[in-house]
C-alpha cells in the first residue's frame, strides 16, 4: 500500500479488474493533475515540481540516464522480436520491483544509488561444483547473447525487452546438477539499506523478503530460461535487476526475479514470494495463459507498454504461453493447467 498525494495506490493483489485496466490511464491523470496545478501556481514553483509538466509530454530517459555500460554479445537470430522492441525509456521507467517501491514509477526514481558492485552470486545445493561468482565472471564466464522476448506480467501489460544474457542451463551445466534434483530456487539481494521496500512494510507491498523464485528442473533447463546481464546492448539498469535477473518468457513477470545472489538446485519444490502473499491467486507453475483468469481480472487481452497513445497502451490478445508454446507446451504434458496456475 502506498499513499501519492492523496492518491492510495494499490498493490496488484488489491486490484480488481476496473483498477488493473485503466493504470496508464490513471498515471497519466496524476501526471495532469500536476500540470494543471503548475498552470496555477505560475512561475512560482520550484524546479523539481516544475518538471512535471514535460512529464505529460512524455518523461523520455534516455541510456545516459542510468550507469550502463556497454556489453559484447552476439544477436541470437532465433529471437529477434520483429522490429517490436519496446523503447528503452519505456523499459526503464515501467518498473515492478517492490524492493524500491510498488508504483511503477518507483523503481526507476529509488533505484538509481543501488551499488551492485562488488556483487557475489552463489550456485548451491545439489550440484557437483557450487559457484562463486563475482562481477566480472557474470559478464564473461559464459558467452553473451542478445534475446529479444516478450515479457507478459500477471497484471495484463506486457513489454518487448532485448535482453544480453545467457541461458540459466549452461551456468547450472557448470556447477553440474545432481541427478535426483527437482527443482531451483533463486534468491534477491536482502539490504535494507539499499532497499528501502525491505525497510517498510508498506513501501514494499507487503511480501516477506527477500524475494525468492523457483523453477521445475526442467522448465530451469529448458533453453529459453534466461539470465540476463544487460539490455539494449549495456549491462541492466538498477531497476530492471542489475546485476543479473532471471527472465522467464512463457512465464508471468513476478517470476522472472531481480538482482540474483543465490541459486539454489533443491530436491523439492521451494516457497516462491507472491504465492507466499496470496496463494490462491498466484501459483508456483504461474505460466501465461489467457483461458484462465485471475480471481479479480481476466487474462485474455494484454496492455502493450509503449505502442498506442498518450493515454491509452495498444491492447492485444494474451498467447498461451506468451506464444512460446512450441518451445516448453512440453513439459506440461498431463498437468491440469487450470488447477495448477
Ligand atoms: N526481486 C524482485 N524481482 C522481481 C519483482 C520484484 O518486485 N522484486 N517484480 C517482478 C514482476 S511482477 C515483474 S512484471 C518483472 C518486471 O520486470 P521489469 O521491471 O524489468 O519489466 O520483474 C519481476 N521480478
Ligand atoms: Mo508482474
Amino acid at each position: 500500500m502506498k499513499f501519492t498525494k492523496g492518491i492510495r495506490q494499490k498493490a496488484p493483489w488489491e486490484l480488481k479488474d476496473s483498477d488493473v485496466t485503466p493504470e496508464e490511464v490513471f498515471n497519466d491523470r496524476r501526471r495532469i493533475i500536476k500540470a494543471m496545478g503548475l498552470g496555477a501556481l505560475g512561475a512560482s514553483i520550484p524546479g523539481s515540481v516544475q518538471a512535471g509538466i514535460f512529464d505529460l509530454f512524455g518523461d523520455k530517459k534516455t541510456q545516459s540516464q542510468f550507469i550502463t555500460s556497454p556489453l559484447t554479445y552476439t544477436s541470437n537470430l532465433n529471437f529477434t522480436g520483429n522490429g517490436a522492441t519496446t523503447p528503452f525509456d519505456k523499459i526503464t521507467t515501467h518498473n515492478n520491483f517492490y524492493e524500491f517501491g510498488t508504483s511503477k514509477q518507483d523503481p526507476s526514481n529509488n533505484a538509481q544509488g543501488f551499488s551492485v558492485d562488488p556483487w557475489t552470486l552463489v550456485i548451491e545445493g545439489e550440484v557437483e561444483r557450487p559457484l562463486t561468482l563475482d562481477l566480472d565472471d557474470l559478464n564473461q564466464l559464459i558467452a553473451l547473447e542478445e534475446r529479444t522476448y516478450r515479457l507478459r506480467c500477471v497484471e495484463a501489460w506486457s513489454m518487448v525487452v532485448p535482453w544480453v544474457g545467457f541461458p540459466l542451463a549452461s551456468l547450472l551445466k557448470k556447477a553440474g546438477v545432481k541427478s535426483h534434483a527437482t527443482h531451483v530456487a533463486f534468491e534477491t539481494l536482502f539490504d535494507p539499506e539499499q532497499m528501502p521496500g525491505q525497510k517498510s512494510r508498506l513501501m514494499g507491498g507487503g511480501i516477506h523478503y527477500p524475494y525468492v523464485e523457483g523453477l521445475t528442473i526442467n522448465e530451469a533447463m529448458n533453453d529459453l530460461s534466461f539470465l540476463a546481464v544487460g539490455l539494449y546492448g549495456k549491462t541492466l539498469p538498477p531497476q530492471n535487476g542489475a546485476p543479473i535477473r532471471l527472465v522467464v518468457p512463457w512465464k508471468y513477470g513476478f517470476k522472472s526475479i531481480k538482482s540474483i545472489v543465490r541459486i539454489r538446485v533443491m530436491d523439492k519444490q521451494p516457497p516462491t514470494s507472491w504465492n507466499q502473499l496470496a496463494s490462491h491467486e498466484y501459483g508456483f507453475y504461474a505460466n501465461v495463459n489467457p483461458n484462465v483468469d485471475h480471481p479479480r481480472w481476466s487474462q485474455a487481452t494484454e496492455r502493450r507498454i509503449g505502442e498506442g497513445g498518450l493515454f491509452s497502451a495498444k491492447r492485444i490478445n494474451t498467447q498461451m504461453f506468451n506464444g512460446y508454446g512450441e518451445q516448453v507446451a512440453n513439459l506440461y504434458q498431463g498437468l491440469d493447467l487450470k488447477s495448477n496456475f
